[in-house]
């Protein structure tokens, strides 16, 4: 039985394809620290659990509701993660989307609100943006179903769920800088992949923050990345280090964008 974590932004049909894809859910009291309602439901194929989390714009919180997935992210292993994503709203939704891939678990994107991106005179090509990002790419209308069947399939054996293999490149100060903190996270259990907790503590991500102080002496952790927030200064670059990175993910989601979409 695997456990798999349904992830997106605010409003883009997270609940609408939960109920679509669930026999049956519970509310399993409420996620740690927040008001909100842990839900949990039983794939309708029997494959597992699925845990719906509250809607979000990035893995760096801007409130306490807002931190449980990432919270979520570092302290449970799902098998695999389905990111919905609002195809009307590609390019502002790619951003939770790197971030999930960073993480490095199984992915499946469901590319919703196909109907809203037409009426619009959005075109998506979901073929396109699942070459660019290596994952697979489901066009969905979750209102009414449409799709979701394929998304079911696809949870069946987690499994079969191809690894994910996306890697942005942050240039090479910041890539240094994750490279150390790798090396200092090697000695703590039980942590999610490295990579995506060194990045998230760049991004001076508060909960990323917590966690680790919680399970190690955060000085030296500290000092990398004063070290490299200093060095990219010396390079006369107008940003700081957690802005730096978003901007090569903008930069990187707007190229996506450009080959995967077709406006009218
Ligand atoms: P959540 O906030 O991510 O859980 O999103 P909901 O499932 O609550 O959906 C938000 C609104 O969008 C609801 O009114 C849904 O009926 C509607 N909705 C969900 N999926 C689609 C879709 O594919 N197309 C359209 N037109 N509306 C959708
Ligand atoms: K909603
Ligand atoms: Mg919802």
């Amino acid at each position: 039985m695997s456990s798999i974590a349904l992830l997106g932004n605010p409003n883009t049909g997270k609940t609408s394809l939960f109920n679509t894809l669930t026999s049956s859910y519970e509310y399993v009291g409420n996620w740690a620290g927040v008001t909100v309602e842990k839900k949990v439901g039983d794939l309708k194929n029997g494959a597992g659990t699925l845990i719906d989390l509250p809607g979000i714009y990035s893995l760096h919180p801007l409130s306490r509701d807002e931190g449980v997935a990432t919270q979520y992210l570092l302290e449970e292993s799902p098998e695999a993660l389905v990111n919905i994503v609002d195809a009307s709203q590609l390019e502002r939704n790619l951003l939770l989307t790197v971030q999930l891939l960073e993480y490095g678990r199984p992915t499946v994107i469901g590319l919703n609100m196909i109907d809203v991106a037409k009426a619009r005179g959005i075109k998506v090509h979901p073929d396109v943006l699942q070459t660019r990002l290596g994952i697979n790419v489901l066009p969905l209308v979750a209102r009414t179903g449409k799709g979701t069947s394929q998304v079911l399939s696809m949870l069946e054996n987690s499994a079969n769920i191809p690894a994910v293999t996306f890697k942005l490149d942050y240039g090479i100060i910041v890539e240094q800088a994750v490279s150390s903190i790798e090396q200092e996270l090697s000695h703590i259990a039980d942590l999610p992949d490295h990579r995506w907790v060194a990045l998230q503590f760049l991004e001076q991500n508060p909960v990323i923050m917590q966690f680790l102080k919680d399970r190690t002496d955060i000085n030296q952790l500290l000092a990398i990345r004063e070290n490299c927030q200093n060095e990219l200064q010396n390079k006369k670059l107008a940003l700081t280090l957690p802005q730096w990175i978003r901007s090569i993910r903008t930069d990187y989601i707007r190229s996506i964008c450009k080959d995967a979409l077709d406006t009218s």
